[in-house]
């Protein structure tokens, strides 16, 4: 068997893009509750406050905290042994700076994690995922370092209440974002320049090191990783420019991992911000506090890879929108224009595991795109059970001949929700079918895809009946 006993199989989800009660039971606004929704040509619009008349769908989303119960007893139907979820920062701090955190918020969350216990799944927690409460546009969000101390008061409270009831933690969702959707990492302007991405995105490495080490002292039994937003690249050819020009590239990308697996900055970012001027607000004891908070493990999603060469130009800034001049001829996409490709998973878990033998968990990969309800209101969602299944035998073979280090897989979107890119719920990456559209309107019934049968033979089989 190639997957370990205990292999975290599960599906993830994110509060803003799942749970809407956006504005109630104490829950203060964040940086995603002013995102309009968008699609595939329209980029989602920030608007500083919610306008009347615009459409917001994570205002009230699948409202999974209206229906988590019935949500997660189909996750326990399917066999998950995990559920990766996120805590929503502006429910328990509505406003980010408040002295005492809210009960009803906390409460919530109680809730949730015994219900995922009850059936004995374990909650995987992401603690920051594209929502930072909107209070904090006082201080400049994460440009500020005050932003370090509000974060860790934010964990000493969450890893205090759910002692015992969450042991694995993920700091800030796709850290590397910053690079390129500055706003949704952490309410830093889109526009912003280099100088003030990198300063946010120290101050949220020094958080994440000081949440590692509080998160163990809390409870030794808590595992802390980071998440990286999966960006991979291949050289357009064997062209050595087109190979110095990807490795550019992913310098880009993967500094972010090395400074929270290894605890310092790569020599080739320490050059860069040379080169260009950078500097680092760096206090003292800073380099000690990065040590001493490098991560358990390294967790990412992975959907796509990209390709780069000679003429990719300034992609470190713009990947956001994919567009570094190269397309991969060898690859299927998505309507939403992603490539499909399965084999750079196992190239993806191969390169991180040479780089850090630390474990490494994938905690997003799926498939968002349209799907049809039949008139008996069966879902064949065929596609979405190829490109799984595909990934997971690319998954298997990493563990099996390549001996990668493998956690466990949560799927995302395992239930229907909002996409984060575009703001729309037409793009489905679920086993549960929520039947709600892009404006809101539905029923907000839940009802089982095909992919929900098959999944749960591939848990219950441990990943060998695919
Ligand atoms: C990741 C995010 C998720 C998510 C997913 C799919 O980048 O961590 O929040 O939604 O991508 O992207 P999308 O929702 O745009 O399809």
């Amino acid at each position: 068997m190639a997957f370990k006993d205990g292999f975290l199989w599960g599906g993830a989800t994110a509060a803003n893009q799942c749970e809407g009660a956006w504005n109630i039971y104490g829950k203060g606004p964040s940086t995603a509750d002013v995102m309009t929704a968008g699609d595939t040509k329209t980029p989602r619009r920030i608007t500083d406050t919610v306008l009347e008349g615009e459409n917001y769908p994570s205002h009230t989303a699948i409202d999974h905290y209206g229906h988590f119960k019935e949500d997660i007893a189909l996750f326990a139907e399917m066999g998950f042994k995990c559920y990766r979820m996120s805590i929503n920062w502006s429910r328990i701090f509505p406003n980010g700076d408040d002295e005492v955190p809210n009960e009803i918020g906390l409460k919530h969350y109680d809730d949730v994690f015994d219900e995922c216990r009850k059936y004995g799944i374990e909650p995987l927690v992401t603690i920051s995922h594209y929502e930072t409460p909107l209070g904090f546009q006082k201080y400049g969000f994460w440009t500020n370092r005050k932003m370090v101390d509000f974060y860790l008061k934010y964990c000493a409270t969450i890893f205090n209440r759910y002692k015992g009831k969450v042991k694995y933690w993920l700091t800030f969702n796709e850290i590397n974002c910053m690079s390129m959707m500055p706003w949704m990492a952490g309410g830093v302007d889109n526009n912003a320049d280099e100088q003030t991405r990198m300063t946010a995105a120290y101050h949220q490495f020094i958080a994440s090191a000081k949440a590692v080490q509080l998160a163990h002292e809390i409870d030794k039994e808590n595992k802390v990783g980071m998440m990286y937003g999966g960006m991979f690249s291949y050289p357009n050819s064997c062209d050595p420019e087109d190979m110095q020009a990807n490795t550019d590239f992913m310098h880009q990308m993967l500094f972010y991992c090395d400074v929270q697996c290894r605890g310092y900055y790569p020599s080739y970012k320490l050059k860069e911000f040379e080169r260009k001027g950078i500097v680092l607000p760096i206090e003292d004891g800073d380099s000690d506090i990065l040590k001493k908070g490098k991560v358990d493990f390294l967790s990412y999603s992975y959907y796509f890879t990209l390709v780069c060469g000679k003429n990719t130009e300034a992609v470190a800034i713009d990947c956001g929108s994919m567009n570094t001049g190269y397309t991969n001829p060898f690859l299927p996409k998505t309507p939403w224009g992603w490539t499909i490709d399965p084999k750079g998973l196992r190239y993806s878990l191969n390169m991180f595991y040479e780089r850090y033998q630390i474990p490494l968990m994938i905690v997003e990969n799926g498939l968002g795109t349209y799907d049809k309800v039949e008139k008996d209101g069966s879902i064949h969602d065929l596609y979405r059970i190829d490109y799984l299944r595909e990934h997971i035998k690319e998954m298997k073979k990493a563990v099996e001949i390549d001996g990668v280090d493998l956690m466990g897989y949560t799927p995302w979107g395992c239930i229907d929700i909002v996409s984060a890119g575009t703001g729309e719920m037409r793009k489905r990456y679920g086993f549960i079918y929520v039947d709600v559209d892009d404006e809101g309107h539905g029923t907000y019934q839940r009802s089982k895809k095909d992919s929900f049968y098959w999944y749960k033979k591939v848990i219950e089989s441990n990943g060998e009946d695919l």
